[in-house]
């Protein structure tokens, strides 16, 4: 369970409220205290149609969040497509990096993850933020998603990153349309045969909004908690939430009801 804490002023459902430090720290922690097993932090939002941020804003934004929640025993992740952003964040105490580009947007990124040894989710993506649903076109999405995460596979493989290090991620919303992520999620057991840990990202995403007639962001909770249950029930490792007490508890009653 990983929590979600973006540390800009534009992300779409947390833009704006976790700008100052003992805000974001704030937050974080309360994530950790409700069962969040690891924080992922973003200074650049990756909604569709987002300007870039350059990279000295990226970290400026990033690693005092991620060095003040290691002084609080809070284990972070970082949300960037950038090796020197990551660079800087493991430095002060990130445990894995989050690559919602899976290593296409930045050249450096495999060698900075290979030396580290660290954990590396590796997104599927076709684009930067700012155009990307211009490349949302498929014809089979699930194997064609498939088979680029296990292109991008063999290229962080070959960079020296280890086989156990590596996480997948479907990347819902990233150049794919509400009907691409519904088919994605239908067939997560794709990605789970894939033979590595499978991170889910649905949390508050636009496609649960139009499924509810248009309801904001921060409704979006009870339709991505039962996303959690679906997603745990398809045997993904780990989903990325920003409502982290909704999702324990689906993911509780998820438990009782299996075990
Ligand atoms: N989604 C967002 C950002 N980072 N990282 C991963 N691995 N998977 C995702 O689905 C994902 C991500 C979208 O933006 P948000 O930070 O506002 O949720």
């Amino acid at each position: 369970m990983i929590g979600v804490l973006n540390v800009t002023p534009d992300s779409f459902s947390d833009g704006g409220l976790y700008e100052s430090l003992d805000a974001a720290v704030a937050h974080a922690v309360e994530m950790r205290e409700q069962g969040a097993e690891l924080v992922d932090i973003g200074g650049e939002s990756t909604r569709p149609g987002a300007e870039r941020v350059d990279a000295d804003t990226e970290i400026k934004r990033v690693v005092p969040v991620i060095a003040a929640l290691r002084e609080e025993g809070v284990k972070t992740s970082v949300d960037t497509t950038r090796a020197s952003v990551a660079a800087a964040a493991l430095e002060v105490g990130a445990s894995i990096v989050n690559d919602v580009s899976g290593g296409l947007a930045d050249a450096e990124m495999r060698r900075v993850v290979a030396a580290a040894g660290c954990p590396y989710v590796i997104m599927h993506w076709r684009g930067h933020s700012r155009d990307m649903q211009t490349l949302a076109t498929y014809g089979d999405v699930v194997a064609e998603v498939r088979d680029e995460l296990a292109q991008r596979v063999e290229e962080a493989l070959a960079a020296g990153i280890a086989r156990d290090r590596i996480i997948l991620d479907p990347g819902l919303g990233f150049a794919k349309t509400a009907a691409h992520n519904w088919l994605l999620s239908r067939h997560l057991d794709v990605f789970v045969g894939m033979g590595y840990p499978v991170l889910f990202g649905a949390s508050r995403k636009s496609y649960l909004g139009a499924l509810l007639d248009g309801r904001p962001a921060n409704e979006r909770d009870v339709a991505t908690a039962a996303t959690s249950v679906l997603a745990a029930q398809a045997g993904v490792w780990g989903v990325r939430v920003h409502d982290v007490r909704a999702t324990i508890d689906a993911l509780k009653v998820w438990r009782a009801w299996t075990r």
